[in-house]
């Protein structure tokens, strides 16, 4: 096969960016390891900021996600009883939107036939090949069948285990730091205890309560990394989060069965440059970032932001310094979220070996955040997400 682009990875940034180039005229295939089904069982990410609602708006791929996304004009900070709310719309005139990655990935898919962009599931043994050259290529196994895709450019989008970024591993530089927790999720039927996410810090630990919709729930507490989902029925984990949520929240806590549960790890991690030759990494494939900000998913968006970009100034019009300064562009920012999710998260968990200074350094910073609309300001111009 001969493209102009082969993409590695069919998630979020995977496909965002396969649209955004069909959509320009760019020919481009998308290799996915796993079948469309195993992809759209991993539940991830539930808040959209401007820069993805924007993409979806710009592909016209935004009708369900506007007929059945949330619109949050703030969210709120809980330091044991006391609720801060940060008032997106106030402080930013901006808003977030509540809505499933899961869903975000099924408008993706859902549009690939009528759109013409070719994905190629359950490719396996993928390999990436002179990515130095103008023309590398792409070898893999179908159904047993050894294939090869020759393009002129390589987007590695197959997130943080995938083989794009292990490919460059040599050439560039790892950034990174592991937290010595995860955060444990419940997906649940069930009403939402608070009609905004509260992030919330208590002596026993951190909650996040979030939602799907207004029938569906999302919980998560973080607990040490030796913890094993099994140990975890769902009665433990709810009364949990009804003691480390605030009283006004838990006591509207709605029980019911996990559809899903699972264990999280979390990382900051940044691999530096994101383009070598010919190749382009997009997404976790470059980057991690704890879910604290609600910024993993928003954060690919805005490589492919940045990627397709370059890329339609690459192909339609010739500019190969586009191309060479991806990397450089979408860096700049892929720092500044870093440093809003770990500095978020810093704020609102407590890690082992934080002793009575630094727990009197996390009242001080909540303190300053109740008090202080410039400081309220900060988290809500990171949280909505900073310009392009
Ligand atoms: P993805 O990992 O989503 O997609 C990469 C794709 O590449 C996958 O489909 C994979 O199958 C494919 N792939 C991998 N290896 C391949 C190979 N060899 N060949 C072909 N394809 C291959 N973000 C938030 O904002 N909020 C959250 O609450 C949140 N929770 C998360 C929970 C978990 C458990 C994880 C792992 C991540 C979470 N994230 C969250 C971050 C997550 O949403 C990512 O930022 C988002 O999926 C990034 O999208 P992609 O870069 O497309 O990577
Ligand atoms: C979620 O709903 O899954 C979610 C929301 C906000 C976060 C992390 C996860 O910061």
């Amino acid at each position: 096969m001969k493209t102009q682009v082969c993409i590695i990875g069919a998630g979020p940034a995977g496909l965002l960016l396969g649209h955004m180039l069909r959509a320009e005229g760019i020919e481009c295939v998308v290799l996915e390891r796993r079948t469309p089904d195993y992809v759209l069982s991993r539940i991830r990410a539930g808040v959209l900021e401007w820069i993805t609602l924007s993409l979806m708006e710009r592909l016209g791929l935004d009708a369900r996600l506007k007929a059945e996304g949330l619109p949050h004009d703030g969210f709120n900070l809980a330091d044991g009883e006391r609720l801060i709310r940060i008032d997106i719309a106030a402080l930013t005139g901006g808003h977030v939107v509540v809505y499933g990655q899961t869903e975000l990935t099924r408008d993706l898919m859902g549009a690939c036939e009528e759109r013409g962009l070719e994905v190629i599931y359950e490719a396996a043994d993928v390999a990436l090949h002179a990515i130095d050259s103008d023309a590398p290529f792409v070898t893999f196994t179908e159904h047993g069948k050894a294939r090869r895709i020759d393009a002129r450019i390589i987007v590695g989008c197959d997130g943080f285990h995938g083989p794009s970024r292990q490919a460059v591993l040599d050439r560039g530089t790892e950034y990174h730091r592991e937290y010595p927790f995860g955060w444990l999720g419940i997906l649940a039927d069930v009403p939402p205890c608070h009609h905004e996410l509260i992030y919330s810090h208590h002596e026993r630990g951190f909650a996040l309560a979030s939602m799907r919709s207004e029938t569906r729930s999302r919980y998560y507490i973080d607990v040490p990394l030796t913890e094993r989902i099994e140990d975890w029925s769902d009665d433990r984990l709810w009364d949990e989060l009804a003691t480390r949520l605030p009283d006004e929240a838990a006591a509207h806590i709605v029980r019911g069965p996990a559809i899903e549960k699972s264990i999280a790890p979390l990382r900051s991690y940044v691999f530096a440059p994101m383009r070598h030759g010919s190749l382009l990494l997009c997404g976790d494939a470059a980057h991690i970032v704890p879910p604290t900000g609600a910024k993993g998913l928003n954060l690919a968006a805005s490589d492919v932001h940045y990627a397709s970009q370059a890329l339609v100034a690459f192909f339609k019009r010739g500019d190969a310094d586009a191309v060479a300064g991806y990397g450089d562009k979408a860096l700049a920012r892929v720092w500044k979220c870093e440093r809003f999710s770990w500095s978020l998260t810093r704020l609102m968990h407590r890690l082992p070996g934080d002793g009575a200074f630094e727990r009197a350094m996390q009242v001080a910073e909540l303190d300053y955040i109740a008090s202080s609309e410039a400081a309220r300001t900060s988290i809500a111009e990171n949280y909505v997400g900073l310009p392009v």
